[in-house]
């Protein structure tokens, strides 16, 4: 039985494209009525609580996000597999956020929008592409896609992660050791981090001091990553000159955190990148037939790494 404990519409999604795929797996959509001990396969965001104890058979959990920094991973079976999230149409919408926050700040738009306010028309010196360096945090799937979506635009690209990459067109960088010669010379930095032990507060005041002057951020990942106050005593001294965030922490921020109506700070509500389901389904399905197979899945998560 494949268990789908998404939001409505979602789950119907599922079960019509499943049904027609794959007829021969049952599927349920509440945990109520569901004899647990049938229950081989299951989608969601949230860990129900005891699930190992309470569904003793399970053996892929999907998680419906491409982060799963939010699994209790200490309390799941070692034989249990998860499985990330890695579908198109969640790729295709963080591509576009990250192309829209870009663009955003590459071509002052925030700028012209507080000029608007006070009835100014006035042209700020532009920048060419090339004098710009876009760099990204994390190069997994969504942030390689990222990149791949930027290249269009002439802008120097960097990227960093953990461990060693090499990306035409990207000058990549690894390990806390790089990382002050990676931000030296960036102006707009996405991160798209994995949130671990070793990346929650990465975004501090002493990182981000290391961007020069005038920098931006873009934060899609988690807000865990970034130290809110460092945020706003870099953006205050003016040493950032904007940022972007799509996540925060918590999330939503209370009412008066400084961030909610700072200037240079645009706030999204998690919106970066949502799974789409018509095109999940489809990596849902591969997998359970490389499963069935034998084969190593897609977008499995090594415990140890934690993503
Ligand atoms: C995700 C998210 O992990 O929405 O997919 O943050």
């Amino acid at each position: 039985m494949f268990l789908c404990l998404a939001d409505g519409n979602r789950s119907e999604v599922l079960r019509r494209i499943l049904e027609e795929r794959m007829p021969e797996i049952t599927f349920a959509e509440r945990e109520s009525g569901v004899d647990p001990h049938a229950v081989r396969f299951m989608l969601t965001w949230e860990q129900p609580v005891h699930l190992a104890d309470l569904y003793p058979n399970l053996e892929v959990l999907f998680c419906i996000g491409a982060g799963v920094d939010h699994f209790a991973f200490d309390s799941l079976p070692s034989r249990l597999r998860v499985v990330r999230m890695v579908e198109p149409g969640l790729t295709e919408q963080m591509q576009h956020y990250a192309v829209m926050g870009v663009l955003t700040l590459a071509r002052d738009l925030p700028a012209y929008q507080a000029q608007q306010r006070e009835c100014i028309w006035r042209q700020l010196p532009s920048r060419t592409p090339a004098s710009l360096c876009v760099s990204v945090m994390g190069l997994g799937h969504i942030g390689r896609a990222v990149l791949e979506a930027l290249r269009q635009f002439g802008y120097r690209l960097r990227g960093w992660s953990r461990t060693p990459h090499v990306i035409e067109g990207v000058d990549c960088y690894s390990g806390p050791e790089e990382l002050p010669r990676f931000l030296a010379e960036t102006n707009i930095l996405i991160c798209l981090l994995p949130l671990t032990d070793e990346t929650r507060g990465l975004l501090s005041v002493e990182t981000l001091s290391t961007l020069p002057r005038g920098a931006s951020v873009i934060n899609m990942a988690r807000g865990a990553h970034l130290v809110q106050e460092a945020v706003v005593t870099l953006l205050d001294s003016n040493h950032l000159d904007r940022v972007i965030l799509d996540v925060t922490d918590p999330e939503p921020l209370p009412p008066q955190n400084p961030l909610w109506k700072h200037e240079r700070v645009i706030i999204t509500p998690h919106i970066a990148g949502n799974t789409i389901m018509e095109s999940a389904a489809g990596y849902i399905i591969a997998n359970l037939d490389r499963y069935r197979k034998g084969l190593l899945l897609d977008g499995e998560v090594d415990r140890h790494k934690g993503y």
